[in-house]
């Protein structure tokens, strides 16, 4: 049996273009998503966040649906060209959304976690570069801050950056993600500008003086393993693990950028001339704490052609989730360990992990995912394992509460543990949130 600490934050996770709608309402203008979505082939179907959960509008049953589940924190975000809807124009009016949500939350005795930037880009900002433009950090702190004084006498617990690595990567080389550009040199000054801004907010949240709140940053981490133990296969992962993991933790602890990927960039990223003199003392600002979001692991083998001579391998195919990735608990447990041998003693909280199934209603109106409760239960055991050897993980933040918009998949991957009928809005919850439920309650695992 494995107990979990009285003051473990026990949350779910979501984020604003995934579940609010209500695009055009109170003075919101477009971000880079909702054009993204307007191209044909970009996301499933041409489905859009236009609607989505109208969380905006059901904010008050879905904070009815976190209290019924005994949640402790919940993590959400700010959509930025809601409170922002022009370049330098504050709109209170979009703040008064958020206002409200937190407000409900506290009533309800449910402490809110805020990201800042979950991807949603306003279009003012693409229009101006977008992260391209080195003054895209100073577009960040003055949002960061102006959010910082309104919301800071509710919220303890910030986050500025939600997964550099698909903000950068995916969006910027893979062109999978808003903008969908095609380059991996945009993409290395995208996560250099992103990373900045993210030091940047740090120091002005530290200026505002507030006393009992805290700041990190959530990456998305996936540990690279080798398809073998040869010497390429070993070197490869060591590539994987150099893109995917250190090129974001090492600025941000280590105050450096990874030499050997250093090198295998190079080319792409014109001498890195946008790495300026006390950039890296910026970006390495002390964060109170550390978000991981954990998925998954990578399986990678050497290939020779690519940028990087890697590729990456299925995993155990029987033992995947709907999004086709490998199931490995056990790859959580090591890289906390690692990231406490490695980069920092910060607390740690699991800002987001859960997985999607192709969950269906039986005929007794019920979702009975059992493979999901499998999955989350797992995990959590890990996490109590690596916190016995000292880990410190503070909190584990479920993705997601709701079905949602899944990017790209648009509403064909499900993550939630409450179930949505995008048809008429009706909520019911999983087997899944009905464990989560009594899981909080009693703490333990059996
Ligand atoms: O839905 C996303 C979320 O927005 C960021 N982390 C991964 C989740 C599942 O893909």
């Amino acid at each position: 049996m494995v107990t979990f600490a009285k003051d473990f934050k026990f949350g779910v996770a979501t984020s604003a273009y995934q579940i609010e709608g209500a695009v055009a309402e109170n003075g919101r203008t477009p971000s880079i998503w909702d054009t993204f979505c307007r191209t044909p082939g970009n996301v499933f179907e041409g489905q859009t966040g236009d609607i989505t959960c109208d969380h905006y509008h059901r904010y008050r049953e879905d904070v009815g649906i976190l209290r019924e589940l005994g949640i402790d924190s919940y993590r959400f975000s700010i959509s930025w060209s809601r409170v922002f809807p022009a370049y330098g124009v504050y709109d209170p009016k979009g703040m008064e959304f958020y206002r409200n949500l937190i407000r409900e939350l506290k009533q309800n005795g449910i402490e809110p976690m805020v990201t800042l930037y979950h991807w949603d880009l306003p279009m003012w900002a693409y229009e101006r570069g977008a992260w391209l433009n080195r003054e895209s950090v100073t577009w960040f702190k003055e949002y960061a801050t102006r959010v910082f004084e309104e919301l800071s006498d509710s919220v303890k617990l910030w986050i500025t950056h939600n997964e550099p690595f698909c903000a950068s990567i995916l969006g910027y080389d893979l062109g999978v993600h808003a903008p969908g550009h095609k380059n991996l040199g945009e993409a290395l000054i995208a996560a250099h500008h992103i990373l900045l801004s993210h030091g940047v907010a740090v120091e002005a949240f530290r200026e505002c003086g507030f006393k009992d709140s805290k700041i990190g940053i959530t990456l998305n981490l996936t540990p690279s393993y080798p398809a073998s133990n040869s010497r390429e296969d070993v070197e490869a992962a060591s590539r994987s693990d150099g893109l995917s993991n250190r090129w974001f933790l090492d600025p941000v602890f280590r105050s450096s950028y990874p030499e050997d990927m250093k090198e295998a960039l190079g080319r792409f990223a014109g001498g890195f001339d946008f790495i300026k003199d006390g950039d890296l003392q910026t970006i390495s600002a002390s964060n109170d704490f550390l978000g991981v979001n954990y998925y998954t692991r990578s399986l990678v083998k050497y290939v020779q052609d690519g940028v990087l001579n890697y590729q990456e391998v299925p995993g155990d195919s029987r033992n995947t989730t709907a999004m086709g990735w490998e199931i490995c608990p056990e790859a959580l447990y090591d890289l906390m360990l690692r990231l406490r041998r490695e980069y920092t003693r910060v607390p740690i909280y699991i800002t987001e992990n859960g997985a999607a199934f192709d969950d269906a209603l039986a005929s007794d109106g019920h979702v009975h995912d059992t493979e999901r409760i499998d999955y989350v239960k797992r995990h959590l055991r890990k996490i109590a394992e690596a916190n016995e050897q000292g880990a410190d993980i503070r909190g584990y933040y479920l993705w997601s509460l709701l079905d949602n918009f899944e990017w790209g998949y648009g509403y064909s991957r499900k993550f939630g543990i409450v179930h949505v009928d995008f048809e008429t809005q009706e909520r019911s919850l999983k087997d899944s949130a009905l464990w989560y439920r009594d899981m909080i309650s009693s703490r333990t695992i059996e």
